[in-house]
């Protein structure tokens, strides 16, 4: 029985488990749940969000629970920092990415009118200049890429791409480190693939 993704293109989650598939190097099907209106996913999980894998026959819900499950089976090109302090906060960014930074995301991208744009722009504006300065003067968070960069990188990534909102420039260790993981990752676009 093959690995199966339950996945959806455009999403975030999605793509932080898919970047974690490939870095592992595991071959797995895809179940685009939008094709049945998530019928076979309901019927696997009841419930509705992806992403969801099937790791022969076993359920697993969640990006993070997903990540760590994988981290476990196969443990070649780890995802974690080498420190059990640094994986510490590792896993706390990668919470913070997932629940606090994707908050101020939907805000940019249902904002409507000027003022709710502003409002928008000023609390995303928070999270960039914390990000700002973590990078500075480094390549990734911890000594290579870990899940906590993944997990910050499919944010924005869907931020410029979906959301179409450009980062100030000003934010220079963030540009530098958004083009190092861009190089890295040679991600297709979301917005291509949901166009
Ligand atoms: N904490 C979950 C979040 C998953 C999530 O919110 N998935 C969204 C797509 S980005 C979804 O499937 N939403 C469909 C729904 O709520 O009906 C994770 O890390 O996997």
């Amino acid at each position: 029985m093959a690995i199966r993704l339950f996945q959806s293109l455009t999403s975030m989650f999605c793509e932080k488990v898919r970047i974690v598939l490939a870095l592992k190097q595991v071959p797995y099907e895809v179940v685009d749940v939008k094709k049945d209106e998530r019928k076979s996913l309901i019927e696997f999980t009841g419930q509705r969000k992806v992403p969801v894998m099937d790791y022969h026959g076993q359920r697993i819900i969640d990006s993070t629970f997903i990540s760590a499950f994988l981290e476990e089976k196969y443990p070649q090109n780890t995802i974690y920092p080498k420190e059990a302090s640094d994986k510490g906060l590792c896993l706390m960014l990668e919470d913070w990415a997932d629940e606090v930074l994707i908050g101020a995301i939907h805000l940019m991208r249902r904002a409507e009118t000027p003022e709710a744009h502003q409002a928008a722009e000023k609390e995303l504006g928070i999270h960039l200049r914390s990000l700002d300065l973590l990078f500075t003067g480094k390549n990734f968070i911890f000594e290579r890429m870990t899940l906590a960069d993944i997990a910050i990188f499919t944010q924005l990534h869907y931020l410029y791409t979906v959301v179409k909102y450009e980062i100030p420039p000003n934010h220079k260790n963030l540009h530098t480190w958004l083009d190092l993981m861009r190089r890295t990752l040679k991600l297709p676009s979301l917005y291509d693939v949901a166009a």
